[in-house]
This record gives C-alpha cells, sequence and structure tokens, in this order.
C-alpha cells in the first residue's frame, strides 16, 4: 500500500506513489507545501485584508458555536490567488485527477479560540452534486494556516471513503451533512484519521472523501485555506452561485515568493452566502 505523506521539497512532483495513494485512500498529505516565507505572506494577506476578512459570513453549528468563513469565486492577483493558482496546488490537482483543472472556489474556514464551530460529516460531492455537476472528478486542497490538532477541530477523514461513491446528504442544522447512518457504518470498515497539520502542511483530498471537524475548545485559533478544483471536462451543467469551466491561468511556483500583491483583491468575485442554496449563514 502507498504512503499517504510525504515532504515537500522544490521543485515538486507527483510521484507515482502521491498517485496511488490519492486513488486509493482519496488523499495526499505534504507537509511543507509551503515554505516558512510563503506562509507568513499568505497569512499576512488573509489577515489583513479588510476585504477578505469582510466579506466573511457565519455558519453556526447549532451546538452554540460558530465559524467564519470568506468564499471567493476567481483565484485573483494577489498572493492568496497565486497560491490557488500555483503549478504546486492546481497543476498537483490537475495531475492527481488526471486532466486539466480549473477554479470551483477558494475560501478561508476561521474557527477562533473557544468558539469555532463544528462541521458536520459530509463529502463535498454530497453538495457539489447539487450544482449540476455531473461526475464526482473534483477535489480540495485544505492548507493549515495555524497549527490543526484534535483540540481545535482539526480535519478528519475516512480514509478510502472515496470509493463508497456518493452517500445521501441532507440538512444537518444549517448545514449539508452525509446520511449518519451510513457514515457510523462505513467507520466499522475505514480508518478514520486525525488529520493534525503544522502551519503551512497541506492534504489535498478527493471530493467524496467523507470528513468532519470537531469544534475548537482550545485556546488557539484554527485558520485554513482551502482550494477546490473541478476537472475541465466536469463543466456544471447549470449556472449556479459558482463558475462553469474558466481557463485557470497556472503560475510557477515561485509566483507565492515574488508577489508583492498583498491588498488588491480585484475580481476575486467574493461569494454572498444569500446566493448559496446549500448553506446557511449570516453576515459577520
Ligand atoms: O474547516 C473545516 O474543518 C472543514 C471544512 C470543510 O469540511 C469543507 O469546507 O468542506
Amino acid at each position: 500500500m502507498a504512503r499517504s505523506e510525504f515532504n515537500y521539497s522544490a521543485p515538486f512532483t507527483v510521484t507515482e506513489e502521491m498517485k496511488e495513494s490519492f486513488d486509493e485512500k482519496g488523499y495526499v498529505l505534504i507537509r511543507g507545501l509551503l515554505e516558512k516565507d510563503e506562509l507568513h505572506k499568505i497569512k499576512s494577506a488573509l489577515e489583513e485584508s479588510e476585504e477578505i476578512q469582510g466579506n466573511s459570513f457565519i455558519t453556526d453549528d447549532n451546538e452554540g458555536r460558530k465559524s467564519r468563513v470568506t468564499i471567493w469565486c476567481q483565484p485573483g492577483n494577489d498572493v492568496t490567488g497565486m497560491l490557488s493558482r500555483s503549478q504546486r496546488v492546481a497543476g498537483t490537482s490537475a495531475e492527481l485527477l488526471g486532466g486539466e483543472v480549473y477554479h470551483y472556489h477558494s475560501k478561508l474556514m476561521m474557527k477562533e479560540a473557544r468558539t469555532g464551530g463544528r462541521f458536520v460529516w459530509h463529502q463535498d460531492y454530497g453538495y457539489w452534486y447539487k450544482n449540476g455537476i455531473l461526475y464526482p472528478d473534483m477535489m480540495s486542497v485544505f492548507v493549515a494556516i495555524d497549527k490543526c490538532e484534535k483540540a481545535n477541530g482539526c480535519l478528519q477523514i475516512l480514509e478510502g471513503s472515496h470509493k463508497c461513491g456518493r452517500i445521501e446528504h441532507g440538512r444537518v442544522g444549517g448545514q449539508t451533512g452525509a446520511d449518519i447512518d451510513r457514515v457510523e457504518q462505513l467507520k466499522t470498515r475505514l480508518p478514520l484519521k486525525y488529520v493534525e497539520l503544522n502551519p503551512g502542511d497541506g492534504i489535498f483530498f478527493h471530493c467524496n472523501v467523507l470528513h468532519t471537524s470537531c469544534a475548537n475548545v482550545s485556546d488557539n485559533r484554527r485558520w485554513v485555506f482551502i482550494a477546490c478544483y473541478n476537472k475541465a471536462s466536469n463543466d456544471p451543467v447549470i449556472e449556479h452561485h459558482f463558475p462553469r469551466y474558466n481557463k485557470l491561468d497556472i503560475v510557477n511556483d515561485n509566483a507565492i515568493r515574488e508577489c508583492t500583491n498583498f491588498s488588491d483583491m480585484d475580481g476575486k468575485a467574493f461569494m454572498d452566502p444569500a446566493a448559496n442554496k446549500t448553506i446557511q449563514a449570516s453576515r459577520g
């Protein structure tokens, strides 16, 4: 069985073993996907951009805790856009999915210390399916901005669950969740992995991997950046709140280090939560 964890080193290449891990387990974890100076730049932009912070909305976990989320449909030209457009992230996604991808959206998930809410078990394709997307040829790249550990609500995944196909999803509080009986059954067969990450680590995972995360009960903030991609051949058949195919201008990995734009968020097309029927959210 292929290993699923690798260390980043430049120049980064996707190996057969990584592909095998993605196909068999549904994910590939890359330690140190962002180098220290790159992480510092991304983190500064996320924290200091008035537009990224000002376009956040609140998702309530119905258990008394809330998370803040900002979603944008186009990567843009700032340093966070360079990350979503980088060969390392977008190019690797294309190699793992086996063909050209386009940017479906990126987001900043902000679980603040003591108050950040949980996310119920779901597959991303559980709700992307409802957007007229016919095949599960999609994936996410989850990059730790802060340390992610059990106490602050790190990601949890059911290894290999992408092979079960799409599970029924319904409303669970304000979120879209997978049929919990089915999840419990799958838990008896599949390993549950707590994806503990250091800042800058990243996990690439298939859109049918079942995942969840607990509330942040610690004194440490847990922010993560997630970039999501769809295969170019899988253009949605309906217009909806996320983009249909448009060519992604992939940039060289050095672009993150070279980019000096931390504040011009022009063209990112921040999402208005009222336009998204698959979540319940309020402005925050
Ligand atoms: O931020 C998290 O812990 C989970 C996010 C998530 O599940 C998602 O965006 O689909």
